[in-house]
């Protein structure tokens, strides 16, 4: 088995004594122990004005696994993360054209750190390593690397959703990055609809075919492309949220509550997910349902993200709005329908909440997978299990088909629902989720990890003419 070199925009570099947080970073991670490795990426620090561009990787060393990691100019940042990388291809491959800003100086940006990442991960590279880039900020690395001799095996993973040719030719730049992911052995995608998406424009661009065996000849490179769904640690994630009784939390989370019913939703601050629509299906809910006033709680857990980007502000006081506007309609003294909180909740506390949560309100307009979809489920009560409410546009209705599936966009309807959810009777409830738990039991984190990295180690490393791309 060959050593690993995971490349990430950001690096989750263990603070010393503390295990990685979150499943793709423990998943991650344990591979990486596994078989050796190295984790590349950007610090998350910013170099001071005057500074060159760095020369070296900064390296460091926990329980097996090296990082590597490069601190990046203002103007770095500007371009190719909060310009390029989500300003253009994050509202794009979410289908939110309107939110889009395309400029030379973004791109240029993007390409530019690409190249110096390759350049400074290269001297780290040994012959028989394979490398295994992720998401959308990186797609030109392998082609990078190629352009000055990297001759390895080199996978991709897309964690967000790749659109249908329509949308992807809005980017001006769509053939180059096409062309780029085409630098890669193995491609891995969500959802088969990211899959059939990939295989259309390939067709409608005219640059390649599918080959009997399912992979893609694109550009005259040999490409695997296929799915992966994303999972989670499924039975430590259960484990975690059945002793959650005891966490300080949860308890007075649960006092405060009383006999009310707990309606839960957990996402970034972020357009994709769907906050403003679902408060709105919320407050209808309250509107066509007053039997439920005073008898259910909402608790809508939202950090704030990538507050540089200027959309993401918008919608801060957009969805403040809208949650002062139902608390201020529908609050009794002694009752506050919507508790609308932007911060971050520890992971046990998160766990313990979603047991108790009788609904879990999952209604992205677009999503690649989403991960709170399948810790909800995990964190259930097999007795008494509570029931997810999910978007049809996240990745994860191809998977979790005992949900209550929606559409965001449809306000009544998901009102609706959220009714049902309610009402629904225990037999039903344990039926829909047995059925979701096995799944995420069986495709779990480690399952992708594992999956994607077999993939990658039976392909053929690259063949010399690679270099080209
Ligand atoms: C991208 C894709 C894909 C959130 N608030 C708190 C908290 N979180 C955790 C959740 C979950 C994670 O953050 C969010 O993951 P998602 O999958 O929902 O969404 P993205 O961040 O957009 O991730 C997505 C994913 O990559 C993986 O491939 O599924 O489609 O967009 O784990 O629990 N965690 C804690 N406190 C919080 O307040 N502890």
């Amino acid at each position: 088995m060959s050593r690993l070199v995971v490349v990430s925009n950001r690096v989750p570099v263990p603070t010393p004594g503390t295990p990685p947080a979150g499943g793709l970073a423990v998943a991650l991670s344990g591979a990486m122990k596994a078989r050796g490795g190295l984790w590349f990426g950007w610090s998350g620090r910013t170099l001071p004005p005057d500074a060159g561009e760095p020369r070296a990787a900064e390296l460091t060393e926990s329980e097996g696994v090296t990082y590597a990691v490069v601190d990046l100019s203002e103007r770095d940042l500007d371009d190719y993360y909060a310009g390029f990388s989500n300003r253009m291809l994050w509202p794009l491959f979410h289908y939110r054209m309107d939110l889009t800003e395309f400029t030379r100086v973004n791109l240029a940006g993007y390409h530019r750190v690409n190249r110096l990442f390759s350049r400074l991960l290269a001297p780290q590279i040994a012959a028989d390593d394979a490398i295994w880039v992720h998401d959308y900020h990186l797609i030109p690395l392998a082609a990078e690397l190629r352009s000055i001799g990297c001759k390895n095996r080199m996978g991709f993973f897309l964690h967000i959703p790749f659109p249908p040719p329509d949308i992807l030719t809005v980017l001006p730049n769509h053939a180059d990055v096409v062309r780029s992911l085409a630098a890669y052995d193995v491609v891995g995608f969500q959802t088969p609809i990211d899959v059939e998406n990939f295989e259309t424009y390939v067709r409608r661009e005219k640059i390649g075919r599918r080959l009997p065996d399912g992979r893609f000849v694109v550009h005259g490179r040999t490409v695997r492309v296929e799915a992966y769904p994303v999972g989670i640690e499924t039975q430590t994630f259960a484990d975690v949220a059945a002793a959650s009784e005891r966490n300080a939390l949860v308890r007075r989370t649960k006092e405060s509550l009383g006999d009310r019913k707990l309606i839960i939703g957990v996402d970034r601050l972020d357009y994709s997910k769907g906050i403003a629509e679902r408060i709105q299906a919320f407050e209808t809910f309250l509107l066509l349902d007053p039997e439920w006033r005073g008898r259910c709680t909402y608790l809508q857990i939202t950090p704030k993200s990538r507050g540089e980007v200027p959309e993401y502000a918008a919608m801060e006081r957009e969805v403040a709005g809208l949650a002062g506007r139902i608390n201020g309609t529908f609050s009794e003294l002694d009752w506050t329908p919507l508790r609308y909180v932007n911060r971050t909740v520890g992971r046990n506390a998160l766990a313990g909440l979603y047991r108790y949560a009788r609904v879990g309100l999952v209604t992205p307009l677009r999503d690649g997978m989403n991960l709170v979809a399948k810790e909800f489920v995990a964190a259930q009560d097999p007795e008494n299990p509570g029931v997810l409410l999910l978007s049809r546009f996240a990745g994860a209705a191809s998977e979790l088909d005992g949900a209550l599936l929606t559409n965001p966009y449809d306000v009544d309807g998901t009102a609706g629902s959220i009714a049902r959810a309610l009402d629904m009777p225990l037999e039903e409830r344990k039926d829909r989720w047995s059925s979701m738990f096995e799944r995420i039991l069986e495709y779990d984190v480690a399952w992708w990890c594992r999956s994607f990295l077999d993939a990658l180690e039976n392909e053929e490393a690259a063949p010399p003419q690679a270099g080209r791309i």
